[in-house]
């Protein structure tokens, strides 16, 4: 596991059609796939977000990617490598032109609009990480469901948008083309780079990576212990201010007080003395 080693995609699988991508390479490595192994498909009928959610995976709309990894982690470590793959998602995006940032866990934005989604998830035996399946989606060109119409945008519209209009021109520049196979190239080629890194070096350079990318004056809602319906349970809402080290979630309510968030639950670590919290900064908008 070298980096720059070219181990990631070494075996391709290109479907045409299939209910998930990540369902397709876990039975994959269940069957013995080697490290690196890659799956895409053109079209997803069950593509999958995270906790049973729904990934938008209609024929030609985006890329639709997992990957076998089996790298040498203890369980524990698996959940923070999406901040590790987001980082480059995020920097091929922006290769491509797009104003891409990262929002936590597991998203790139543009415009403010979801562009990418990233999708870890373990396999292991007898609390022994067997494999990581990595899946990954981003909308490349074309038009997006009508459900999903103001929260997400493709490459090819954030490109655009990017340019800004020609001079002297009302309209935005036209959508540039999206090259599916090589912005999936890029892709592959930084993943791996990214995956080495945190295997290597563990979480302090993604952190830094992932700071630098993130999206600022997101105000995030979060459900803490099971949300409003739940006893205890209540929605926190504030402004994601960062990580900490271990890749959890600073999130600061307008009172000034900031919770520790890690998906799936919340901890108070501070109490911050201050009046009010600063005005809410406008959206990021293209
Ligand atoms: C994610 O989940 O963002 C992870 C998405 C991972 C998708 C890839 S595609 C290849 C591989 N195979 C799979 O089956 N999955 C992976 P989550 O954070 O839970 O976000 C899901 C939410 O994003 C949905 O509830 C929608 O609100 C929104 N969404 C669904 N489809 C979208 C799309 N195409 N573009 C932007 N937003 C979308």
């Amino acid at each position: 596991m070298t980096a720059g080693a070219g181990w990631l995609g070494r075996r391709r699988i290109d479907l045409i059609e299939c209910g998930s991508t990540n369902d397709e390479a876990a039975r994959l490595a269940r069957a013995g796939a080697e490290h690196g192994t890659v799956v895409t498909a053109v079209a997803q009928r069950a593509g999958r977000g995270r906790e049973g959610r729904t990934w938008a995976s209609p024929p030609g709309l985006g890329l639709y990617l997992s990957a076998v990894v089996r790298p040498a982690l203890p369980l524990v470590l698996v959940p923070p490598m999406t901040l590790a793959i987001g980082v480059w998602v995020c920097d091929a995006a922006r290769a491509f032109g797009a104003d891409a940032r990262l929002k936590w866990p597991n998203d790139v934005l543009a415009c403010g609009r979801k562009l990418a989604g990233v999708l870890v998830e373990a396999q292991s035996q007898g609390g022994r990480l067997e494999a990581v399946i990595v899946g990954i989606g981003v909308n490349l060109a074309g038009a997006l469901p009508p459900e999903l119409a103001g929260r997400a945008i493709t490459l090819a519209a954030a490109a655009a948008a990017g340019r800004g209009a020609a001079p002297g021109a009302p309209e935005p520049r036209p959508e540039p083309p999206i090259d599916r196979g090589a912005f999936t190239a890029a892709l592959l080629r930084h993943v791996e780079a990214w995956i080495d890194r945190y295997v290597a070096a563990g979480l302090v350079p993604v952190i830094d990576a992932w700071h630098a990318r993130m999206a600022r004056g997101l105000t995030v809602r979060v459900a803490a212990g099971g949300g409003a319906g739940a006893p205890g349970g209540a929605f926190l809402e504030g402004e994601a201010e960062g990580l900490d080290a271990d890749g959890a979630l600073l999130l600061r309510e307008r009172s000034g007080r900031s919770h520790r968030i890690r998906t799936g639950d919340v901890e108070v670590i501070r109490v911050i003395e201050t009046a009010a919290a600063a005005a809410e900064p406008a959206p990021p908008s293209c």
